[in-house]
């Protein structure tokens, strides 16, 4: 069941009223601010705050104290800091949006797991206002904290949630054309349309080691004889990648994504970190690129930006901000582009290194239309991974950029009864996957057999290993767009 965000938040100012509080606020412009944020699904919904500074002078911050039901928890959180005691969450500024200008408002966003809707609402201590008109409400009372401070300037990058997308307006039949500009919605992927999808489609091998296996005959045969969704541009940055030739390897990004979106396919532009497992050894390069890919195909909507492909030996917290400082340079060139981070121990949520996806869940990336990637290799990677899964995407959007049906090494034998299994529970999940590796060494994970790409032919399954052929059956199948 979908709702906008005006049938939300009015069920939500029907319980806040009945408990005599009021609630949250629709700015007079709301209208094209706000419902691009909000969602509701059978196990949650998405809301969003804002906050009005109602007097004429700065207010230097503001607390918004929410108290949901028992049996609703915020699964997460953006443009805010979050804090929990018990079923009561105290909301403070990110950091940028603390002080509001006399007149100006800022908001934030949050994920509720579980359908109650909030019960109480207050910003800085007095109760939210103004919930039966379309005026500003959670109007900071002009009393707290004057000062002559001016306003932070709001960067696009985050105080912004997802600008409306309109629907698609190709009438094709490509998964592009079809599903138009993707957003996040809730736990879920969604097309334009507020419809929830599933991606599915390949990696390539690292595109400067295999250049004639990313030809236009190995994408014609991906988009039309594998019918995949999806081609994942893996650009290692160290292994003589991007660290090497940044210029090269860019322009070499962004005509995988011409080709790509030629063919109706999505793009996900993955920066291949892999070793050093710190995603901040690369920062710089990071976010070099990230601002050249995302201002040169900012206005393509086949683009998916999936910024750390497996951070290793780092805490969540260093993950996380390194996102936070990533992200907001892509935003500032495409507001609107879905964004994957790496998690923690080789993009486990954590379990390889013995943690789990509790910590992402305590402590989410603050930014908007942002995914978590989840990578499996199916022979190491079995039933507690799968139980991580399952659990961490009920709060989680989860994206799985990379798989493998053999083991983490990338080689070995094909463990089709736990590649099956996986995808089976990612086709139910509706998470998206792409496939390692779209290439033609001699391993294990190759869909090519070694030294097909030479050869130029990639549709049918004459060029396919025993994982290729198993992974075209997967992916060929129809799609539920
Ligand atoms: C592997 C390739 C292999 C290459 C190696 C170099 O399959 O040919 O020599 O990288 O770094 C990952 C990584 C991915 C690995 C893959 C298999 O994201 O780069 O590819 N793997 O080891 N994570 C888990 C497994």
């Amino acid at each position: 069941m979908k709702r906008s965000v005006k049938t939300l938040l009015a069920s939500a100012f029907a319980v806040a009223a009945a408990s005599t509080v009021a609630f949250f606020a629709l700015p007079a412009s709301a209208e094209a601010a706000a419902f691009t944020v909000t969602n509701s699904w059978d196990s949650g919904y998405q809301g969003e705050i804002t906050v009005s500074n109602g007097s004429s002078s700065t207010i230097g911050t503001w607390k918004v104290e929410l108290t949901l039901p028992a049996g609703s928890t915020i699964a997460q959180s953006w443009n805010t800091t979050p804090a929990v005691s018990g079923q009561t969450i105290t909301f403070t500024p990110a950091g940028w949006n603390a002080s509001i200008a006399g007149g100006a408002s800022t908001s934030f966003g949050f994920v509720v797991n579980g359908t109650g809707r909030p019960t109480a609402c207050t910003v800085n201590g007095q109760a939210c206002t103004g919930l039966t008109s379309a005026i500003p409400s959670a109007t900071v009372p002009s009393s707290s904290t004057p000062t002559a401070a001016p306003a932070s300037p709001k960067p696009s990058a985050t105080t912004t949630s997802a600008s409306p997308t309109p629907a698609p307006t190709s009438t094709g039949t490509t998964p592009l054309a079809i599903n138009g500009q993707l957003k996040v919605c809730g736990v879920n992927l969604c097309n334009a349309a507020g419809k929830k999808i599933q991606l599915r489609g390949v990696s390539s091998h690292g595109i400067h080691w295999f250049p004639s296996c990313y030809t236009g005959a190995a994408l014609d045969a991906l988009a039309t004889d594998w019918n995949a969704d999806l081609f994942r541009i893996a650009m290692y940055v160290q292994e003589g990648g991007y660290e090497s030739d940044p210029s090269g390897l860019t322009g070499k990004v962004n005509s995988l994504v011409d080709m790509a979106e030629a063919r109706g396919m999505y793009a996900l532009i993955d920066f291949h970190i892999l070793n050093p497992g710190d995603p901040s050894y690369n920062l710089t390069r990071a976010k070099e690129f990230f601002a050249k890919v995302a201002a040169r195909n900012a206005t393509k909507k086949n683009v998916i930006y999936e910024i750390a492909n497996e951070p290793n030996g780092v805490s969540w917290a260093t993950i996380k901000s390194y996102a936070e400082q990533v992200i907001p340079v892509i935003r500032a060139n495409d507001p609107d582009g879905v964004v994957v981070v790496g998690t923690r121990g080789w993009s486990s949520l954590g379990v390889s290194e013995g943690s789990s996806s509790t910590e992402i869940i305590n402590n989410p990336v603050n930014a908007a239309n942002v995914m978590y990637a989840f990578h499996f290799y199916a022979a190491s990677h079995k039933d507690n991974y799968r139980a991580e899964v399952t659990k961490a995407a009920a709060s989680l959007p989860l994206f799985v950029t990379e798989f493998g049906t053999v083991s983490a090494s990338g080689d070995g034998a094909v463990d089709t009864t736990s590649t099956d299994a996986w995808l089976d529970l990612l086709d139910k999940l509706k998470i998206s996957y792409a496939n390692w590796n779209f290439g033609d060494k001699s391993e294990g994970s190759s869909i090519l057999k070694s030294g097909a790409c030479g050869g130029g032919t990639f549709s049918g399954t004459g060029p396919l290993t025993e994982s290729g052929r198993l992974i075209r059956s997967r992916i060929r199948t129809a799609d539920d767009f």
